[in-house]
């Protein structure tokens, strides 16, 4: 059967999650901020929402230039911790829709690969049902939005993605994906950066349809073996590489609101040991050990805050997990006077349980 794949990126994430966070930045334009330690005035925009795009604000552009282009729009720090907490739900929600655990690929913080070939039996009007299942599934469960490709190889899934966005979904089956790729400059195809976009423009190559028909002995002669081939491939829409997750390095977590903002030890004990439970859950079908664990707390005033502690080895065991969580989460009681809005529970440093047996086999 040929393989069909989803890619799924998360529309202007860091800006969506603080969108979702405070309502009364809806309408407006956001732009999140890596401030340097010169605060303010130095810095780099981290993304933006698609209201402060319009106005020409972009990726890595110095804060102090965006903010010349729209002195209106909102300016708000980066709360990395916290957006990898929702990352962390939203991956979860991803993994849980591709053939098996093992079936996902997880490439950057907002992204992902899906191996669906076996739930859409290699139909592609099946795989557009799953991929907008996802988008409904990510939108009601964490409340931002995704937009989705389908290919018949990740090159080809990762280039659909970003075709229509925000919110967008777009299907390339196989016999399209040579005239999806053909118009579209060589920049834009998955793996092309600045030098070899250059490279390519010396040799009078400019869109992928040249690439595709270029000689392939004189693009090796040029980029060398691997690269010259790839580039060869890549430009005719082929793409053999298998979706899998590299290693078990990356994190287990949840989140959630409490029912209201505030400060009741039941109330918060109670939903840390939901979140407990979800996480156990998790490490156990993925058979993976922790040794590291992390508390969030975000506050009333939409302050986050973490805790970490790493352990002296890897372990998946509940009872240690929240020893250690309900005493971060007691901290954090003892230290702060304002209301709990949403808390959240993470382990981290992952390991593949490997034949040994852990106390939870027995
Ligand atoms: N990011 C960053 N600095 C950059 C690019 C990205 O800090 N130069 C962070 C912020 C983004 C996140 O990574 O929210 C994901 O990057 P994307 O390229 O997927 O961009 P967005 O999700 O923000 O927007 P889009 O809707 O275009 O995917
Ligand atoms: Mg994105
Ligand atoms: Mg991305």
């Amino acid at each position: 059967m040929e393989r069909v794949i989803i890619h799924v990126d998360m529309d202007y994430f860091y800006a969506a999650i603080e969108e979702r966070e405070d309502p009364s930045l809806k309408g407006k334009a956001v732009v999140v901020c890596m401030y340097s330690n010169r605060g303010e005035s130095g810095g780099a925009v981290s993304t933006s929402n698609y209201i402060a795009r319009e106005a020409g604000i972009r990726s890595a552009m110095p804060c102090k230039l965006a903010r010349s282009k729209d002195p209106d729009a909102v300016f708000l720090p980066v709360r990395k911790p916290f957006y990898e907490d929702v990352s962390a739900n939203v991956m979860e929600i991803l993994r849980s829709n591709a053939d098996s655990e093992e079936a996902f690929e997880k490439i950057s913080i907002d992204e992902a690969f899906l191996d669906i070939t076996e739930s859409c039996k290699g139909d592609y009007e099946t795989a557009k049902e799953i991929g907008l299942r996802i988008k409904e599934e990510v939108k009601e469960k964490e409340r931002i939005t995704c937009s989705v490709g389908i290919g018949p190889n990740k090159l080809i899934a990762k280039m659909a993605s970003s075709f229509r966005k925000p919110d967008g979904i777009t299907v390339i089956g196989p016999e399209d994906a040579e005239g999806f790729l053909k118009p579209m400059p060589v920049k834009k195809l998955w793996g092309i950066g600045k030098v070899t976009e250059d490279k390519l423009s010396e040799m009078g190559i400019s869109t992928v349809e040249e690439l595709a028909a270029f000689d392939v002995m004189e693009l090796i002669s040029t980029f060398g073996k691997n690269k010259g081939m790839w580039l060869k491939q890549a430009a005719s829409g082929i793409d053999d590489s298998p979706v899998k997750e590299r290693t078990a390095t990356d994190q287990i977590g949840r989140m959630a609101s409490l029912k209201h903002d505030s400060r009741n030890e039941n109330m918060i004990f109670s939903l840390l040991e939901e979140l407990m439970d979800d996480v156990m859950e998790k490490v156990r079908t993925r058979k993976v050990s922790f040794r590291s664990v992390t508390v969030t707390v975000i506050f009333s005033n939409f302050k986050t805050s973490t805790k970490s502690r790493t352990l002296n080895h890897a372990v998946n065991d509940r009872d240690i997990l929240s020893q250690n969580a309900r005493e971060m989460m007691s901290q954090f009681l003892e230290e702060s006077e304002i209301n709990f809005r949403r808390i959240g529970v993470r382990v981290d440093n992952l390991h593949e349980n490997t034949g040994q047996k852990s106390l939870f086999d027995f």
